[in-house]
């Protein structure tokens, strides 16, 4: 995808802007790692230039999650009024991303991509601004499994999203799409459009930040090889194998296993048929954008009925992202390591019901899954500079992750249009459908 003003790829930018600075990082920590200036030009130029870019992010996480959480309930709708279709679609998004992260928080522990760097070197990257981390951290860190589970339900929703609770307000957000839902007045029409507009800006607004994204690689990269030296981007290679290991496990065994038992297609017939859709997911890193191609190859080459395949890859390109779900769960977990913050059992498993919120709240368009990913980083305490050390391999995981994205919305279309009988024709859906999108 180009960077809008139709010069170079954005990724090829990116993997630019990380081939300088990691260039000049390290030569920086080879050449004259004590000297007073290079301390001065990480201080005063390359980390305000990265925090400049996590702030911008930052800025985005609540109206994003808010109107994109919304947004997918509403359009799931009420189940008892959509009928099978929304009811098959929801268990299909909630039970395939769980899997998905799931099997993305057993690599991560199994490989421990994090390890290595000792945890004090490592904090010394921060900036005084993780300061608001470690105190969410100390926070969290003496409350019990029950409160944790009260503290999911937000006493003031503004407080939660003023303070950073990511989780509060997706509960938030969840019950007020379902209350949308039930209501079918003017008013909540106006509502969901307004919600509508809120996403549509939030879109428009990813897009002018991750333009951005080349130059803040370039400052992030260098500021971190400056001060670590080449073992961190042995980890950052390492951290690329296990997302890319887990995305292959997730979409080569998991999905066609559930073809072939739920959807009964051959894992070859359905690669064969779905490959363009998956080659635009890989080019463009966007679910969004591959939408139109995604619907016309489920229906034309996989064969799905047209009113399964809309609904299903319609709001799978924007709540049903299985790639990215699994991602977020081993980067929180990958930076948690490399910081030197152990997450037990139970928070990995708040880890897990947030990656799977997150994939529904993640926008469709590249890099969306960012600023979804810092916010679930100051929840648990961990530096959210870390995303600056990721973000110059984000870009290939991105379109890694897209591919898998898609892949989970055709499979997902594949398997509920078998279990419909052919003839029925679901009225209330596509009722439903006409009175959502007015
Ligand atoms: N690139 C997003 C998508 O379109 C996913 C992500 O950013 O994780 O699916």
């Amino acid at each position: 995808s180009t960077s809008g003003s139709g010069g170079m790829p954005l990724h090829n930018k990116m993997l630019i802007g990380f081939l300088i600075g990691t260039l000049a990082g390290l030569a920086a920590n080879f050449f004259v790692a004590d000297a007073g200036w290079l301390n001065g030009l990480i201080t005063y130029v390359a980390d305000p230039i990265g925090q400049l870019f996590l702030r911008l992010l930052f800025m985005l996480v609540i109206p994003l999650v808010f109107s994109a959480l919304v947004l997918g309930v509403v359009e799931i709708g009420d189940p008892a009024s959509l009928g099978r279709i929304g009811l098959k679609t929801l268990v299909w998004i909630l039970a395939v991303t769980a899997i998905a992260v799931l099997i993305g928080l057993v690599a991560v522990n199994l490989f421990q991509p994090g390890r290595g760097i000792d945890p004090v070197v490592a904090q010394s990257l921060l900036a005084a601004s993780s300061d608001r981390a470690t105190e969410i951290a100390s926070a969290r860190e003496g409350v019990s499994g029950i409160q944790v589970l009260l503290n999911i339900v937000p006493r003031n929703p503004v407080e939660a999203a003023a303070s950073g609770d990511l989780i509060a307000v997706m509960f938030f957000a969840l019950m007020f799409g379902i209350a949308a839902t039930a209501l079918r007045t003017p008013g909540t029409r106006s509502f969901v459009a307004a919600v509508q507009g809120v996403y549509d800006i939030c879109l428009k607004l990813i897009g002018w930040v991750i333009a951005l994204a080349p130059y803040a690689v370039a400052a992030l990269l260098f500021s971190i090889t400056a001060r670590l030296g080449v073992d961190v981007l042995i980890q950052l290679a390492r951290f690329v194998g296990t997302v890319i290991a887990a995305l292959g496990v997730h979409f080569l065994i998991v999905i066609p296993i559930l073809l072939w038992i739920f959807g009964r297609m051959s894992p070859l017939a359905f690669f064969r048929g779905a490959q363009p859709a998956l080659l635009t997911a890989f080019s463009t890193s966007s679910s969004s954008a591959t939408l139109p191609t995604t619907l016309k190859v489920t229906v034309e080459n996989l064969g799905v009925p047209r009113r399964v395949a809309r609904f299903v890859c319609t709001l799978g390109a924007t709540a049903n992202m299985n790639g990215t779900a699994l991602f977020e769960g081993i980067t929180v977990l990958f930076l948690a390591q490399f910081f030197g913050i152990e997450l037990g059992m139970g928070q990995q498993g708040l880890v897990l019901v947030l990656c799977i919120l997150g994939g529904i709240g993640a926008a469709g368009v590249p890099g969306g899954s960012l600023p979804v990913i810092a916010m679930i980083l100051v929840m648990f305490g961990i530096p959210p500079e870390g995303i600056g050390l990721i973000l110059g391999v984000d870009r290939l995981l991105d379109m890694c992750r897209t591919v898998v994205n898609i892949g989970g919305d055709m499979a997902g279309s594949v398997v509920i249009g078998r279990s419909e009988p052919a003839e029925a024709p679901d009225t209330a859906l596509d009722a439903a459908l006409a009175d959502t999108h007015t």
